[in-house]
C-alpha cells in the first residue's frame, strides 16, 4: 500500500474536509440560497404520456406570472447532436411545444412569492390534450409500422449499433451453446438533494449567475449559452454544495434553462426546487435494459464467443451532453467485461419511449452488462457442469496479459482480476458454505454467487469523440497558488457531490508541497473563478483534476523551495519539505516567510528568483484516452425462502482495486455506497409504468430504496496496482461498487434455488419475481426439493 509519509498527503486516511460543515447542518445547499426579492417557480407537468396539446389558456390576472412555451421567444431546444451515423436527433424544448412525450414534461412555468402560491397558480392554468396513443415498452418502440415518436423520424429509434468481430465459424463449432433473455428495470436516481436552481440578474457584473446543483458547472454553462443564445461570457454558473448526484446532474436540464430565461429577461431572482415526487415521476431515469444473449463455450466452459442483443429503454429524448446513446454505446463495449473472449457480435436498440429521458446514472450501463455477462456464466457453469468461480477464472484476462486490448478495443492497463476473485472466493468462505448444508435451520435455501467487472474510469477525449458527442473532454485543469500568508489556494472546475474531491484533491497538493492539510483550501465549481472542468462524471475526477492538481502544485512547490533557497541562502536542490517547513539542514523558513517575501518584500528577492510567481494551473490528461480500468470482484452469500420469495444477504465480500488509493477511509466510502445503490437494483428499486404511459410509483412508499436494515455489511479489502498510465498510478473509483451486486446477488439467488431448478432472470429480484421463477421451475421439478 502507498503510504503517506507525512501522514496527510497520498494514501492517508484522513478525516473529510468538508464534513465539518455537513455534520453541523452548516452546508449552503440551493435550498439554503436567499436572494432578496427571489420569487418561487412551480412546474405544471403533463398528466398524460403522450398528447398534442391543442389549447393553452392563462389564468385572468396573471399573464406574466405563467409561461408558456411560446412566451420564452428566441430560445432553443435542447438539442444533442451526435456525429454517429444514423443517429436521430430529438428536439426537447424547455417548456413543451405543441406535443408532449412523457407523464411530467413541463407544459407551463409559474412564479409567485412561495413555492405553495406557485404550485396553486399551475392549478389555475387551463391545458387542453388530444391524447394519442403511447408507446411503453421496447417492443412496442421496435415493433415494425410503429408511428415514431418524433414524427420526422424513420423509425422510432435514437440509434441501433451493429458490432461484429467474426463469430459465424465460432456459431458452427463450439460444443456448448447457452441462451438467455434478462432484463433489468427502470430506475429513478435518488441523490438525498434533488435537482435545483437560483437563476439571478447581478447588475454589477453585468451576469446571469445561476447557481445550480450540479456536477458540470462549466458544461452548464456552454448549454445554457446555447439555449438562451447569449454569449457565455455574461453567463456565470457555480454550484453550491450539491446533495449527490450520481449522474442525475451531469446534464442540463429543461427547468435550468426555463428558470435562467426567466432571470436573463425579467433580470430578477427566481428559483426551482425539485420535490421527491417530481424526481420520481419527471426526473431523467436510467438502467432499464433488455438483453437476448446466445454464449458459446467448450466443455470446461471457455468462452468462444458471445452474441448479444441490447434493447434500452430511452425514454423521449436525448439528453445533453451525453444523448440518449451514451448507454448503448457503454453497453455494447462493455458486455464483454473482464473476460477474455476472442468472438463478439451485438447489436443494441435505443428505443424511443413515451417516459422520462434517460440520463448517466452510477455506473452507466455497466451495472447491466455486469449482471448479463455475469448471470451467462454462471449459465455457462450449470451447462458444463462445473462451479461457477472456475468457469470465471478460465475467463478472466489473466494478470500476464497486462496491459491487454480487448475485444471491444478496450485498453486493461493494470490489474490481477483472477487475484481479486480468489480473494473474495475466500473471504466469503466458499469451502466452508459448499461443505454445509443447502438449507438454513428455517429451511431456506443457501447460496453463493460472485461477479468480477472492470470500471473504465477518467475515459476521455479519443472515447467521447468516438461516441460522436458534441462535448469531448480533454485536459483538465487546476489552479494552485500559495498565499502571503503562506495557506495553499486550489482551484478546480469540476465539483465535488459528495465524493470527497475537497479533501483528496487537498492530499494531492499536499503530496506535492507538503502545506499543511488545514492550511489548504479547496475551491470548486464555479465558472468564475475556476479553471475549466468538463466536471464530476465518468469517475474522473481523482485522475484528471487529481492530475491537474498535482501539475500545478508540483510547479508551485518548485518555486517556493527557490524562493526558501534564497532566503535561506543555499542552493535550491539543498532544499526540502519536513515538519510544515521548508528546511535546508537544520535552517528553515516558513510556508509563510516565502509568501511574504515573494508578495510583499520583493525588493528583497534577488532577480533570478523565479518569476512565474506562487501560484499556477496545470493542465492534464493520462497519457491513455480510453482511461484507466479499475476492477473489483463482489461475493454474495444469502438465504432464499421459498415460502415467501424473501432474500436475506447474509454476507457480502468485496475485493476492489483502483490502482493507488488517495484516501483509503473515502475509497471505502465511495465501494459502500455504490454497493448500496447496487444491492437496490439487484432487489428493491424499480419505477413501472402502466398501459397508458403513467408512471406506478410515485412516493418512496412505491418506490423502494434500500435502508439499512437491507443492507449488510459490506467487508471490503484492497488491491493496489498503479496504473502505468496515469498521475501517481491513479484510478478512478466512484461508480464500481454499483456495478457488480445485482449480478452477485442474482447468481447467489440462483445457486440458492438449484435445488429448486430455477432461475431468475430479470431485476430486481423482488419476491414475486422469486416465487415466480420457482413456480414456473416446478413441472420440470419431479420431488427434487
Ligand atoms: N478516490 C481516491 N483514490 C482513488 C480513486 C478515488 O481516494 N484511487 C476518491 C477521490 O478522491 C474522490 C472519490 O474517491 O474523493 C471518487 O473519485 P472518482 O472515482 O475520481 O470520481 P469523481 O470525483 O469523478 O466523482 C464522480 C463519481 C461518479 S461518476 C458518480 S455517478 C458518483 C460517484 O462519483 N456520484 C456520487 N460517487 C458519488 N459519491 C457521492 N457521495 N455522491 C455522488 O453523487
Ligand atoms: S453516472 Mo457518474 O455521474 O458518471
Amino acid at each position: 500500500m502507498v503510504k503517506a509519509e507525512s501522514g496527510e498527503g497520498i494514501g492517508a486516511r484522513v478525516l473529510r474536509k468538508e464534513d465539518a460543515r455537513h455534520l453541523r447542518g452548516r452546508g449552503q445547499f440551493v435550498g439554503d440560497i436567499r436572494i432578496p426579492g427571489m420569487l418561487e417557480v412551480a412546474f405544471l407537468r403533463s398528466p398524460v404520456a403522450h398528447a398534442i396539446i391543442r389549447e393553452r389558456r392563462k389564468p385572468t390576472g396573471f399573464e406574466s406570472s405563467v409561461v408558456f412555451n411560446e412566451d420564452m421567444e428566441g430560445v432553443s431546444p435542447i438539442t444533442t447532436r451526435s456525429s454517429i451515423p444514423g443517429y436521430k436527433v430529438s428536439d426537447y424544448p424547455a417548456l413543451a411545444a405543441d406535443r408532449v412525450r412523457f407523464v411530467g414534461e413541463i407544459v407551463a412555468m409559474c412564479l409567485a412569492a412561495n413555492r405553495a402560491a406557485a404550485e396553486d397558480l399551475c392549478e389555475l392554468v387551463e391545458i387542453e390534450y388530444d391524447e394519442l396513443d403511447p408507446i411503453v415498452t421496447c417492443a412496442a418502440g421496435r415493433s415494425p409500422g410503429v408511428k415514431p415518436l418524433h414524427e420526422e423520424w424513420a423509425d422510432n429509434l435514437f440509434l441501433r449499433t451493429s458490432l461484429d468481430q467474426g463469430i459465424d465459424d465460432v456459431i458452427a463449432n463450439a460444443p456448448v451453446v447457452v441462451e438467455l433473455e434478462l432484463s433489468t428495470a427502470r430506475q429513478v436516481m435518488h441523490p438525498m438533494e434533488g435537482k435545483g436552481l437560483v437563476a439571478w440578474w447581478d447588475h454589477r457584473a453585468g451576469q446571469l449567475v445561476v447557481q445550480t446543483s450540479t456536477q458540470v458547472p462549466h458544461l452548464i454553462r456552454i448549454g445554457l449559452a446555447e439555449c438562451l443564445g447569449i454569449p457565455q461570457a455574461i453567463i456565470r454558473v457555480a454550484a453550491p454544495d450539491v446533495g449527490g448526484g450520481f449522474g442525475y446532474k451531469c446534464m442540463l436540464m429543461p427547468e435550468e434553462v426555463a428558470v435562467a430565461w426567466l432571470a436573463y429577461t425579467r433580470k430578477g431572482a427566481f428559483r426551482w426546487i425539485e420535490d421527491r415526487r417530481e424526481h420520481l415521476t419527471a426526473g431523467a431515469n436510467a438502467r432499464q435494459h433488455e438483453y437476448k444473449i446466445k454464449a458459446y463455450a467448450d466443455n470446461r466452459g471457455r468462452f468462444l464467443g458471445l452474441d448479444a442483443e441490447v434493447a434500452i429503454d430511452c425514454g423521449a429524448y436525448s439528453v445533453w451532453p451525453f444523448s440518449a446513446c451514451l448507454e448503448a454505446a457503454q453497453a455494447g463495449g462493455n458486455l464483454p467485461g473482464p473476460y477474455d473472449l476472442q468472438a463478439y457480435r451485438c447489436s443494441t436498440f435505443s428505443v424511443a419511449t413515451n417516459k422520462p429521458p434517460f440520463a448517466p446514472y452510477r455506473g452507466v450501463a455497466r451495472p447491466g452488462v455486469c449482471f448479463a455477462i455475469e448471470l451467462t456464466i454462471d449459465a455457462i457453469a450449470k451447462a458444463v457442469g462445473r462451479e461457477a468461480w472456475e468457469v470465471r477464472l478460465e475467463n478472466l484476462v489473466a494478470a500476464s496479459a497486462m496491459p491487454y486490448t480487448n475485444i471491444t478495443k478496450k485498453f486493461y492497463d493494470s490489474g490481477d482480476y483472477p487475484a481479486s476473485l480468489l480473494q473474495v472466493k475466500q473471504m466469503i468462505g466458499f469451502e466452508r458454505i459448499r461443505s454445509e448444508p443447502r438449507r438454513d435451520a428455517k429451511g431456506r435455501y443457501l447460496g453463493v454467487g460472485f461477479a468480477t467487472y472492470t470500471e473504465q474510469s477518467a475515459h476521455g477525449t479519443k472515447v467521447f469523440a468516438q461516441w460522436g458527442l458534441p462535448l469531448v473532454p480533454g485536459f483538465d485543469q487546476a489552479h494552485v497558488k500559495l498565499t502571503p500568508d503562506g495557506a495553499l489556494e486550489v482551484k478546480a472546475g469540476i465539483h465535488t457531490i459528495g465524493q470527497g474531491l475537497e479533501t483528496t484533491l487537498a492530499q494531492i497538493a499536499h503530496e506535492q508541497t507538503r502545506v499543511p492539510l488545514k492550511d489548504i483550501r479547496v475551491t470548486l465549481g464555479d465558472t468564475a473563478n475556476t479553471p475549466f472542468s468538463t466536471g464530476a462524471y465518468a469517475s474522473r475526477g481523482i485522475v484528471m483534476t487529481g492530475g491537474a492538481v498535482s501539475v500545478a502544485a508540483e510547479i508551485v512547490a518548485g518555486r517556493i523551495k527557490s524562493i526558501a533557497a534564497h532566503l535561506l541562502q543555499v542552493r535550491a536542490e539543498d532544499v526540502s519539505f519536513r515538519d510544515g517547513g521548508i528546511f535546508a539542514g537544520e535552517a528553515s523558513v516558513s510556508y509563510e516567510d516565502v509568501g511574504r517575501a515573494w508578495y510583499m518584500r520583493p525588493d528583497q528577492l534577488p532577480d533570478a528568483v523565479d518569476r512565474g510567481g506562487l501560484e499556477a494551473t496545470g493542465a492534464y490528461k493520462p497519457q491513455v484516452d480510453t482511461g484507466v480500468f479499475s476492477y473489483a470482484s463482489h461475493a454474495a452469500y444469502v438465504a432464499v425462502d421459498a415460502e415467501t420469495g424473501l432474500v436475506e444477504i447474509l454476507d457480502y465480500a468485496i475485493c476492489e482495486d483502483c490502482g493507488t488509493m488517495v484516501n483509503p477511509m473515502i475509497v471505502d466510502g465511495q465501494t459502500i455506497g455504490g454497493a448500496a445503490q447496487g444491492v437496490g437494483t439487484a432487489l428493491f428499486e424499480e419505477s413501472p409504468y402502466d398501459d397508458n404511459g403513467q408512471p406506478l410509483a410515485s412516493t418512496l412508499i412505491d418506490y423502494l430504496l434500500p435502508g439499512p436494515t437491507e443492507l449488510p455489511r459490506f467487508r471490503i479489502t484492497h488491491m493496489e496496482t498503479p496504473s502505468p498510465f496515469s498521475a501517481h498510478g491513479l484510478k478512478g473509483v466512484g461508480e464500481g461498487g454499483a456495478i457488480a451486486p445485482a449480478g452477485a446477488l442474482v447468481n447467489a439467488i440462483n445457486d440458492a434455488l438449484t435445488p429448486l431448478n430455477a432461475a431468475v432472470r430479470e431485476i430486481p429480484a423482488t419476491p414475486e419475481r422469486i416465487l415466480a421463477a420457482i413456480a414456473a421451475a416446478k413441472p420440470t421439478l419431479g420431488n427434487v426439493a
